[in-house]
């Protein structure tokens, strides 16, 4: 007769897992000796259990399938939570089987005890405890199911002993696998939409990961609509490539053509996006959103027509009763706006490449330049996000994966871990902060003992950079932000993996071989910023900012200003206007009562800049095979 561990195996087996992510531990060994009898799945050890929920967060996110991750009761449990939160926020199915201290003990305190199925209750989509063995299996298939169906995290939490458990009449699994259904909204929602859309002049359309696998019927709705398209980030590797309505991306870290796109419209269209953030969007334009789960329909703005349906096959539907727009002054102005800024962007990372330190654009567009064609990413939470929005090239056939919904700290290694060990042929590149690879550095310990050759790039900026750059934004002195790193490098090389530092990138055989650190450089959101002029007006001497807004642009250290001046009209100073130097982080405060850029705020931002240099650090690390 099979154990429960045997048979929960069988049924992982069946639906095509290949791998189990984790760390043993006493009330997991049933589990774990079962795996290592049967030989078919692979036991994939990391050195937290956090790596490990990232890690299948990663494959489940690239394949679509579901992926497994196992902890140990009590603390292995805990451990795995913030990863889940990540999984289960990005919508991707996985599937933690959680190890539990003796059902008879439950209840009195025992050694370790938790509860787990309250503790992954607000991380998952199914949480349930397998109490007998002739039920575990059932419970098994259900959390496999839902995982798969609702898109999030399914947690199993067996009782360590119930493992060893011989299962009466077991029966054999029911292969469960990713479907696609066909899921498209009512005529009467479609009509009301188009309505909507014949109805305006400058549609938007605002775009998210809900793209994926509808590339096609993104762009005929865009051409439809003669809309400009813009993107969430984790819309980014579904929409960039081969569009000519992008515009880029809006949000905290966009472009200003993205958040000017949305500005201006007279109608927004929301595919598969449920972007949070509120101030980004237009204000009392009808909206029109399509999302397959419907509860997530205006959660952010009014939405005034509701589709629920998959973006592909909602389109599909909703194309025939759209009316094909002629004009296209809007979709011009935007995307002219976009080729503008993308110029002033790639020309950035153009100019800083001889400079020393590094500057992270050129970083950025450079491991872009040598990466593969099918290269899978992934990015810390931090500046990473930044130049990774900027500089990454989308093809359809690379990937990106981020916590980009979650928003942890310390992503990219662990993600990239999950990525390739289950794309063994693919070239995996993790794109990680100084403060976010060294939360997780075990996971570079990983990398070693599981033989995986991911390319780890680190932007060493000695801070928390990202958490400055909210600090100057809201007018607050930076603090507890600065990092007292080691040599990255060296500690790769400690761990047996390739390591170098140094300012200069070097770049052998067109393949990403070694990488640098960068002098902290600016970023800001697209919108009007006015807590910098405070930040520094406060630091450096005390007076507050007063009569001056640094407005505007996605980058304003290097692409110069947009504003609207007294009279409402729009201006750009460009950055040779300035006066002040190019060095990284040097600033110009406009003033906006006169639009002139103001010389005394000049010298403030130059003293400024002269105190980010002194934050600049080393290194980087990496594998080769
Ligand atoms: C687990 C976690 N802790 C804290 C934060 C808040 N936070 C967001 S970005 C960031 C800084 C990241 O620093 P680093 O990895 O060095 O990247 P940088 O922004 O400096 O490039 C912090 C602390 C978070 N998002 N997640
Ligand atoms: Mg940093």
């Amino acid at each position: 007769m099979a154990t429960v561990a045997e048979v929960m195996i069988q049924a992982l087996k069946s639906a095509g897992v290949q791998r189990v992510y984790g760390i043993p531990g006493d009330s997991l060994n049933g589990f774990t000796d079962a795996l290592r009898r049967d030989g078919t799945l692979t036991w994939e050890h990391v050195r937290h259990e956090e790596a490990a929920a990232f890690a299948a967060a990663a494959e489940a996110a690239l394949t679509g399938e579901l992926a497994v991750c196992a902890a140990s009761c009590g603390p292995g449990n805990l451990h795995l939570i913030n990863g889940l939160f990540d999984a289960n926020r990005s919508g991707v199915p996985v599937l933690a089987i959680a190890a539990h201290i003796p059902a008879d003990e439950i209840g009195g305190e025992y050694f370790q005890e938790t509860h787990p199925q309250e503790l992954f209750r607000e991380c998952s989509v199914y949480c349930e405890l397998a109490s007998t063995p002739e039920q575990s299996l059932r419970i098994l298939q259900i959390a496999m199911r839902t995982a798969l169906a609702r898109g999030g995290v399914a947690v199993v939490v067996v009782p360590g002993e119930t493992f060893l458990d011989e299962v009466r009449g077991a029966g054999e699994p029911t292969p469960i696998r990713a479907i696609s259904p066909v899921i498209r909204p009512d005529e009467a929602s479609l009509t009301a939409a188009a309505d909507v859309l014949n109805a305006a002049e400058r549609v938007t359309i605002l775009a998210g990961a809900g793209c994926a696998g509808a590339h096609d019927q993104l762009l005929a709705l865009a051409g439809a609509l003669q809309a400009p398209v813009v993107h969430a980030f984790r819309g980014k590797e579904f929409v960039e490539y081969d569009n000519p309505y992008d515009v880029g991306m809006t949000g905290l870290i966009g472009f200003t053509s993205g958040y000017r796109a949305m500005e201006h419209c007279d109608a927004l269209v929301m595919l598969g996006t449920d972007f949070p953030y509120r101030p980004f969007y237009p204000d009392g334009v009808p909206v029109v959103q399509v999302d397959v789960r419907g509860e997530r329909i205006g959660h952010r703005v009014p939405v005034r027509a509701p589709l629920v349906g998959t973006v592909r096959d909602s389109v599909d539907a909703l194309l025939p009763l759209v009316t094909a727009k002629t004009d296209s002054s809007h979709l011009d102005r935007m995307t002219g706006h976009y080729r503008r800024a993308r110029a002033r962007l790639d020309k950035l990372a153009r100019d800083k490449r001889n400079e020393s330190p590094l500057h992270p654009q050129y970083l950025a567009a450079t491991v872009d330049r040598l990466a593969a064609a099918d290269a899978i990413f992934t990015v810390d939470v931090g500046t990473p996000c930044i130049w990774a929005a900027r500089y990454l090239r989308m093809n359809g056939t690379r990937r990106l994966i981020g916590s980009f919904n979650h928003g942890s700290m310390a992503n990219a290694l662990p993600h990239a871990v999950g990525a390739q060990a289950s794309h063994p042929g693919r070239q995996v590149v993790a794109l990680c902060g100084d403060g976010g690879l060294a939360m997780l550095l075990g996971e570079l310990i990983t990398l070693h003992q599981r033989q995986l050759p991911v390319k780890v790039v680190v932007f060493n900026n000695g801070a928390l950079s990202f958490v400055e750059l909210e600090m100057k934004a809201a007018g607050i002195v930076t603090y507890g932000t600065d990092l007292d790193n080691p040599d990255f490098a060296g500690i790769a090389r400690a761990a047996g993996l390739f390591g170098v530092s140094g300012p200069q990138l070097t770049i052998t055989g067109g393949r990403i071989t070694s990488y640098a650190f960068y002098v902290q450089d600016l970023s800001s959101p697209p919108s009007a910023i006015y807590g910098y002029p405070t930040f520094y007006a406060a630091k450096l001497t005390g007076q507050p900012g007063d009569n001056v807004q640094l407005t505007d642009t996605a980058n304003p250290n290097i692409v110069g200003f947009d504003y609207t001046d007294a009279s409402g009209v729009d201006q750009h100073v460009p950055t040779a206007d300035r006066g002040d130097s190019d060095a990284p982080g040097a600033w110009t405060i406009v003033n906006i009562a006169t639009g002139v850029p103001e010389p005394a705020s000049l010298a403030l931002m130059g003293a400024g800049c002269a105190l980010l240099l002194a934050l600049s650090r080393r290194p980087l690390a990496q594998r080769a095979r």
